[in-house]
């Protein structure tokens, strides 16, 4: 093998081996995953941080979350719960990361998708790639819809109305 040669044969190796990596970089679509009901709250005034929602329906054996992706909207993006700390609810790092056969839901009040570091905030009623991957280097994409913080307690089931509106417009109907 002359110099030539051999110089061109670790070329080839070298372009074989980044197509490789290039390859791995791209995960494949989860068989075993699909989003549904994604949303993401409206970004309030004066913040530039919100929560997103999605309901996971998961066949198979068990996978755990790694990471959320959402690069239209926000640059930094963490998984959390809420947790009771000295009878206060607060937000956490989320420790169950676990995806079991049947529905995983995040929802307003409990576990979420946190979007940090918001530049623009997206507009009511436009949509966004959520991309989630998955420990077995698999990933799943949903488009997700932005609501109003109304629409998504609405979702959630819990009661946006202050308490006077039950007094007085809703407390005698029936
Ligand atoms: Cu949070």
């Amino acid at each position: 093998m002359t110099l030539k040669t051999l110089k061109a044969a670790l070329l080839a190796a070298a372009c074989a081996q980044t197509a490789m990596l290039a390859h791995a970089a791209e995960p494949a679509i989860a068989a075993h995953t699909e989003l549904k009901d994604c949303v993401i709250q409206e970004v309030l005034p004066g913040k530039n941080m919100t929560g997103a929602f999605v309901r996971f329906v998961h066949h198979g054996a068990p996978v755990e979350l790694v990471r959320v992706e959402m690069p239209s909207v926000s640059p930094r993006i963490e998984l959390h719960s809420m947790k009771m700390k000295d009878g206060v609810m607060e937000m956490a790092r989320m420790t169950d990361l676990k995806l079991s056969e049947g529905e995983r839901r995040f929802r307003k009040g409990g576990d979420h998708v946190m979007l940090f570091d918001i530049a623009q905030n997206p507009a009511i009623g436009s949509t966004h790639t959520m991309t989630v991957y998955f420990s077995d280097s698999t990933q799943a994409h949903c488009q997700a819809v932005v609501k109003s913080v109304r629409e998504v307690m609405k979702d959630a089931g819990i009661d946006a109305a202050p308490a006077h509106d039950h007094n007085h417009d809703h407390g005698h109907k029936h």
